[in-house]
């Protein structure tokens, strides 16, 4: 009696099965990064348009303002500083790039002078930038022992890739009813 070996079929038998899977799973994975690893940084305004235009020049705003923004920001966002947008401002011939910050040229506008910009810059964690980006909230101690002892080095073996190797803030607040420790009457160090 002869046996079906699936594994022996041909490839283009077994194709129809197998590639739709893959790009299901690739596609699933690629949504799910985009929206978990997001979070913006605060506005920047380094220029304005008196010069030749609005340059808001990523080198010079890791320059002038250190351990803000990443060092390779993923997107990028920029307003007048009235909340509009480039197309809704009017301005063309405008560049705006994560890698490079964004230029408004005066001599590309209609008028010869741009709107003066803010930029935002959206990164990756563990690195945001800016005081916006907070971490889950995590509880690995309980004061039965010599205390409450929530301390980053445990926080970060126990929770790998969730919390930046410098952070720029703490918060602790109490489990039960959210209280900030500095209301407690406790004495803590941080
Ligand atoms: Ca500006
Ligand atoms: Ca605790």
């Amino acid at each position: 009696m002869k046996h079906h070996n699936v594994t022996n079929q041909h490839p283009s038998e077994r194709r129809p099965y197998v590639i739709p899977h893959l790009l299901f799973t690739v596609y699933i994975r690629k949504v799910v990064k985009k929206s978990y690893y997001k979070c913006w940084t605060d506005w920047f305004d380094r220029d304005d348009p008196s010069g030749t235009g609005d340059w808001e020049i990523l080198y010079n705003l890791h320059k002038e303002n250190p351990g803000k923004i990443c060092p390779k920001p993923m997107d990028i966002e920029a307003r007048t500083l009235s909340g509009l947008t480039v197309a809704a401002a009017g301005d063309v011939n405008t560049q705006l790039d994560p890698t490079v910050g964004f230029i408004c040229k005066n001599q590309d506008q209609p008028k010869k002078m741009c709107n003066d910009y803010r930029v935002r810059f959206s990164c990756h964690p563990p690195f945001c930038g800016g005081g916006v980006c907070w971490t889950k909230w995590y509880d690995r101690d309980n004061p039965s022992g010599t205390g409450d002892w929530e301390t980053l080095r445990d926080l970060k073996d126990m929770n790998p890739g969730q919390i930046c190797d410098y952070p720029l803030y703490i918060e602790a607040v109490t489990t039960d009813t959210l209280t900030p420790a500095i209301s407690t009457g406790e004495n803590f160090y941080a």
